[in-house]
């Protein structure tokens, strides 16, 4: 008999950070995850998690609108309907609500771990198979403070965690952040890879003094240095300058993709389950830039482990991935809900072999870690 879904809960998690995180529009001092258990008839238990960044600081959905949003709308819909129909259950989704990329993910997330978990094979293998066990994964360096950055950048290279750093800028004027970013390429030189992300902060006048200097100072990439909705300016950049330009906030889904492609707006589209609406959305915004000679990056909502290894699983099947990836976020934080954390080495996450994601909630720290009220 096939297995259908018969609970869902949406759990508030506070997990500490190493250090502040700042970024152009707020600073982290914890992270705040959505785990989702979806429990089926045949007993199979399936994991996701919906995260963002600061709140409602980064995109249009919080961690608390994104529990009520399951809570009310997106469980009662899933609820009775066949655990092993992904595209069915999405479909459904969909239509009951627009919108609300960020929990659907967490939704969809936790349907495929069953799924994989109830077949006994990995998530990538349910997506058809990995074409790499281990991606690279970046580092951002974001402590607000050159020399504190210079100094964890040498401890990452050093223990052979990290080789690129990405700077999180466009709080402070462009002056002052150029010369922050050049202090750290001056420091790391050739041993690292340095890109900076500017989160929308700069205008195109600004991102183009901006852009001219970090390029002259040998940085390698400039992630989303203009407002998302002003796709000509990043069109008008893209061609302007020899360093390449990636989308984030501008590149949601596979239509983003086309209209960004069409303009010639961006050389790298930086790639995220949550802000594709699940796996599928973001393979579907790969494909789009694969047929359009767009590079590809594996991007975070800085999720924890849940979070993490689903959007791992898609990234390891993606043909081309030519800027690797940030999926650092399991290290920012300081403990995680899963019994075991995954594992960074040697500048690469390594995907879990075991089924489904292949991760097991701790229930002692889940415990520990939900929000009480
Ligand atoms: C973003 O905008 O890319 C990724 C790394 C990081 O530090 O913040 C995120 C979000
Ligand atoms: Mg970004």
């Amino acid at each position: 008999m096939t297995a259908t879904i018969s609970a869902i809960e949406a759990i508030l998690v506070d997990l500490p950070t190493i250090r502040a995180h700042q970024l152009a529009m707020t600073t982290m001092q914890q992270q705040t995850l959505v785990i989702v258990r979806l429990r089926c008839s045949d007993g199979v238990e399936g994991m996701g998690e919906a995260t963002t960044i600061g709140g409602l600081s980064y995109g249009e959905e919080s961690p608390e609108s994104i529990k009520l949003t399951i809570d009310t709308y997106l469980a009662p819909a899933l609820v009775g309907q066949d655990a092993s129909n992904v595209h069915g259950a999405m479909a459904r989704l969909n239509k009951v609500a627009r919108g609300n990329r960020f929990a659907k993910s967490a939704l969809e997330s936790a349907m495929l771990d069953a799924q994989g978990k109830r077949l006994g094979v990995p998530l990538a293998t349910l997506l058809g198979g990995a074409v790499r066990d281990t991606l690279p994964v970046l580092w951002t360096l974001a402590s607000g403070d050159t020399g504190r950055d210079i100094e964890e950048a040498e401890g990452l290279l050093e223990q052979r965690r990290h080789n690129t750093f990405k700077l999180k800028i466009g709080r402070r004027s462009v002056r002052d952040d150029v010369a922050h970013v050049s202090a750290i390429k001056r420091a790391l030189g050739d041993r690292a890879r340095v890109t900076v992300d500017v989160n929308q902060a700069w205008n195109e006048a600004e991102a183009a003094v901006g852009i001219a200097a970090l390029e002259a100072a040998g940085i390698d990439l400039i992630e989303q240095p203009t407002p998302r909705e002003h796709r000509a300016a990043l069109a008008r950049l893209a061609a302007r300058f020899v360093v390449p330009i990636m989308a984030d906030e501008a590149v949601t889904g596979p239509e983003d993709a086309m209209e960004l492609a069409r303009l010639g707006a961006a050389d790298v589209f930086a790639l995220k389950i949550a802000k594709s609406g699940g796996i599928f959305g973001m393979l579907r915004t790969a494909a789009v830039g694969d047929a359009a000679g767009i590079a590809l990056y594996g991007g975070t909502m800085l999720e924890g482990a849940v979070g993490t290894i689903a959007a791992a699983h898609g990234f390891c099947t993606l043909p081309q991935l030519a800027w690797g990836t940030e999926l650092f976020g399991p290290l920012l934080v300081k403990d995680d809900i899963v019994t075991e954390r995954p594992v960074f080495k040697d500048f690469a996450l390594h995907l879990p072999q075991g089924p489904g994601l292949g991760l097991a909630i701790d229930e002692d720290k889940l415990a520990h870690y939900r929000r009480k009220v």
